[in-house]
């Protein structure tokens, strides 16, 4: 199985086919960041592209996003090895009182595929563990919230970073479906992303 091959079975979200290809591909000899960069992270830029366009909806992007990481687990050892740098370090959560995860996972799992380490903090997740995941390491701190009683949180992050002295060591970027740009401003962070394929593309610019 060539490159190619894989390439396409991210986007047509085969799981099994891009594992297989991943193995197949390291067996024979090509480089673990190549198969990363030409395979998976295209496939996944070229599903943002397609959803962005309105080719593509969730379920397409659920299902690629999970083919490739599927193929990443298996590069990832190799990957650490070469010493390949990440895209940067962000730490991802549900703010507290929300349990909604389908969109910040999806938001996860696309900033892995553009090479983002990133630390998933799950959901309900309280100022103090985003202020926590500053302090080890994390130059982007995602915060998403899908209920308008829940948004408030991101605000109070904010507050609590600014008072442990922490807020100008990170990048806050916020998103989910109440959440909007005006919002965004109103409440300081850095940048709002309106869904996962932008978010990658808003993550760079933080970081670049
Ligand atoms: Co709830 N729910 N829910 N729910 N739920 C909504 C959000 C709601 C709009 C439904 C409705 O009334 N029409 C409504 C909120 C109303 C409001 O606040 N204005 C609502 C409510 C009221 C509730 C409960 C309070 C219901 C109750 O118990 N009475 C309750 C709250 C529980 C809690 O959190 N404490 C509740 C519970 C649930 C379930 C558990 C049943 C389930 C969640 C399951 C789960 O997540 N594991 C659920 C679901 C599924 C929904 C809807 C139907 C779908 C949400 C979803 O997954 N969308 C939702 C209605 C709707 O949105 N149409 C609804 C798909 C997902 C891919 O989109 O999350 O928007 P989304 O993510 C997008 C973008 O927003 C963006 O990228 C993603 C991909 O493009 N994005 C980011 C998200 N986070 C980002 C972060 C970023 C950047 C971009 O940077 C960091």
């Amino acid at each position: 199985m060539n490159l190619m091959d894989i390439y396409q079975n991210v986007i047509d979200g085969q799981a099994s086919e891009v594992e297989s290809g991943v193995k197949a591909a390291l067996a024979a000899g090509i480089d673990a960041e190549e198969i990363l960069n030409k395979a998976l992270i295209a496939a996944m830029n070229e599903v943002g592209q397609r959803f962005e366009a309105g080719d593509f909806f969730v379920p397409e992007m659920l299902v690629a996003a999970r083919a490739m990481q599927s193929g990443l687990k298996y590069l990832k050892p190799y990957l650490a090895k070469a010493d390949v740098k990440t895209a940067g370090k962000i730490a991802i959560g549900t703010v507290k009182g929300d349990l909604h995860d389908i969109g910040k996972n999806l938001v996860a799992m696309m900033l892995e595929g553009a090479g983002f380490e990133v630390v998933d903090l799950g959901v309900d997740v309280a100022p103090e563990t985003f202020i926590n995941a500053v302090k080890n390491g994390a130059q982007i701190i995602g915060m998403s919230a899908l209920l308008t009683t829940t948004m408030v949180s991101m605000e109070s992050t904010i507050q609590a970073l600014k008072a442990a002295g922490l807020r100008d060591k990170v990048k806050v970027m916020i998103g989910g479906a109440p959440v909007t740009q005006e919002y965004a401003s109103r409440i300081g962070a850095d940048a709002f992303a309106p869904e996962a394929s932008s978010a990658t593309r808003v993550a760079r610019q933080l970081v670049a």
